[in-house]
């Protein structure tokens, strides 16, 4: 089976799909996209968001449907606990994650505040901190209620909920929040990190980088 991610260094979506393919040992090929506008990408993905998963020539989009289908096609090793409380818990995380706080702070989202609502540079950042506040303190009182302190989000082994919560732990401290307030959400994103699946993972490793 051929697969071919159609991404962005700095795609946090994209972030989670490379991390699942890495923790899965998946071999692709990184394909980058020169321009979300073009007509080229828009008969590869009419949703014109990025990443765009190609399987054996049909495309698949969103980021959380991308992984499903993976977790489908290549169960092991399961990106989701074996108990199914678990599972639902850690699914909870990952769609606010997705859902709910990534969407609002799309690059897409702020251009249209300064563009055409006409806010300012720090009205902007001020939106997107409060934001990624209310969510990540949503997340780290969820880790905080676990019955279980595991060494990632769900389990002793990364997943899902991990790779939703390294590539947005990249976006808070790219707009420099605060994360002082979630010491768990800290620990297990460290955790990930110093894993090679989330290491090859990054930004700053993919190849259409431009560097520092
Ligand atoms: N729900 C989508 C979100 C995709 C998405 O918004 N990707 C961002 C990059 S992380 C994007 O393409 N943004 C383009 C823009 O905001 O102009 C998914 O999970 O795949």
């Amino acid at each position: 089976m051929k697969l071919r991610l159609h991404t962005r260094h700095q795609n946090s979506a994209g972030q989670r799909v490379r991390i699942v393919l890495n923790l899965k040992r998946l071999a692709y090929e990184y394909v980058a996209i020169p321009s979300l506008s073009s007509d080229a990408y828009g008969k590869i993905n009419p949703q014109r968001l990025m990443p765009a998963l190609e399987i054996d020539g049909r495309i698949v989009s969103q980021s959380m449907a991308i992984i499903e289908l993976l977790e489908e096609l290549f169960p092991e090793p399961s990106m989701l606990p074996g108990d199914p409380l678990l599972r639902a818990e850690a699914r909870s995380f990952a769609q606010l994650i997705a859902a709910d706080m990534h969407p609002i702070n799309n690059n897409r989202v702020r251009r249209y505040l300064t563009d055409v609502l006409g806010t300012n540079e720090p009205q902007t950042l001020a939106w997107y901190r409060h934001w990624m506040k209310e969510g990540l303190s949503s997340l780290e009182e969820q880790l905080a209620r676990r019955s279980v302190q595991f060494r990632f989000c769900f389990s002793e082994k990364p997943g899902l909920a991990d790779a939703c919560l390294v590539p947005q732990i990249d976006n808070a401290r790219r707009f420099n929040c605060d994360l002082s307030p979630y010491p768990r959400l800290v620990a297990v994103d460290a955790e990930c990190r110093a894993l090679e699946a989330f290491m090859r993972a990054a930004p700053a490793m993919q190849p259409d980088y431009p560097g520092e």
